[in-house]
């Protein structure tokens, strides 16, 4: 018997000349500063879904936790013989869990690490032949227009968008407003059911918030380092992972998690004939994870041009889920 294989779209390679004149605008800023999405090469996927199974990592587990417990009722808004379309799928792993309880006609894996997801995305097909898995590798944090063919295949069913472990934190508020009213439009397109749903981590006390983002062991150092490398191998650069040391703190002002990554020293980075000079002690700004309230959310959710919105939390309210269409 031949094996069902899952279907492939790659648009983010298109992107590649603008997306490095960006990284090095970024990187010559007074601030510098780093989009997290370089974290995710192969190496920092890996250690990302490490991140995952820290103790101090709670977002992850309670997440996971809600939907367990709460299955019922929140499996009871999904719509039936949907089409889902998983925004940043990365390893499959939250989609392939929900489908113990219910189960698209088609699934939708969106990430812009491509190569990680279709060794996933194979596994899961192999897992479910019941189900179209479809891949598509692309950068959706400025626009969410699929492939033609995929588009309008998305027309056809009721549509259920999810953006789960938390990674609306990488938005500030007004880009997760936009954001929003794109996955809002989406919903629009499908027929009637259509909804998102979305994990979001709540505000909380800084020292678990601080714990979450540098662990003892010191896995998301090595994440927050590893985009050292890969800046090195897209530009040719030559930073050098041990002058470098990680840094995380809660900016209560802006209520965000910042991830920095620190000079222990004076020193300066070289590339195609570029250079910058670094302080000691002055950072690259690699990473802003936003934190939520339930109330102001919500609010969000409606700006962005949903009309009914639901949530689920933890004993604790560390985390939600949030229901919107
Ligand atoms: C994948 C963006 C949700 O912000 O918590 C984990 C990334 N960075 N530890 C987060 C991350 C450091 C994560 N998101």
């Amino acid at each position: 018997m031949q094996l069902k294989q899952p279907l492939f779209f790659d648009t983010y390679k298109e992107n590649k000349d603008a997306d490095i004149q960006a990284l090095i605008q970024g990187l010559l800023c007074p601030q510098a500063t780093l989009s997290p999405k370089y974290f995710y090469d192969e190496m920092g996927s890996v250690l990302f879904d490490a991140i995952t199974l820290l103790p101090e990592y709670y977002p992850t587990r309670t997440e996971l936790e809600i939907f367990t417990q709460q299955a019922n009722e929140i499996h009871a808004h999904f719509p039936k013989s949907a089409t889902w379309v998983e925004l940043g799928a990365g390893s499959c792993q939250k989609a392939a869990q929900l489908f113990t309880h219910s189960k698209p006609s088609t699934y939708v894996a969106v990430d812009i690490s491509v190569d990680y997801l279709s060794q996933h995305l194979k596994d899961l097909q192999a897992k479910n032949s019941d189900v179209n898995v479809v891949g598509v590798g692309m950068d959706f944090s400025h626009s969410l227009t699929f492939p033609d063919k995929l588009q309008q295949q998305l027309t056809l069913d009721p549509l259920l968008a999810l953006y789960l472990g938390s990674s609306l934190g990488n938005f500030n508020p007004i880009e997760a407003l936009y954001f929003l009213q794109r996955v809002a439009n989406l919903c629009k397109m499908g027929q009637p059911g259509s909804g998102l749903i979305i994990g979001i981590d709540l505000v909380k006390d800084s020292s678990t918030l601080e714990r979450a983002y540098a662990d003892d062991l010191g896995v998301t150092a090595a994440f927050n380092l590893n985009v050292l490398r890969r800046v090195n191998s897209l530009l040719g650069s030559d930073f050098d992972v041990r002058d470098w040391q990680h840094s995380a703190r809660f900016n209560v002002q802006e209520s965000r998690v910042e991830m920095h990554l620190q000079a222990k020293k004076n020193l300066s980075v070289q590339w195609q004939g570029q250079q910058r000079h670094f302080k000691q002690d002055e950072t690259i700004h690699t990473e802003n994870s936003y934190k939520w309230s339930v109330k102001k959310f919500t609010t969000l959710l409606l700006q962005a041009g949903f009309t009914n919105t639901r949530h689920w939390t933890d004993q604790k309210s560390h985390y939600a889920l949030f229901w919107a269409n």
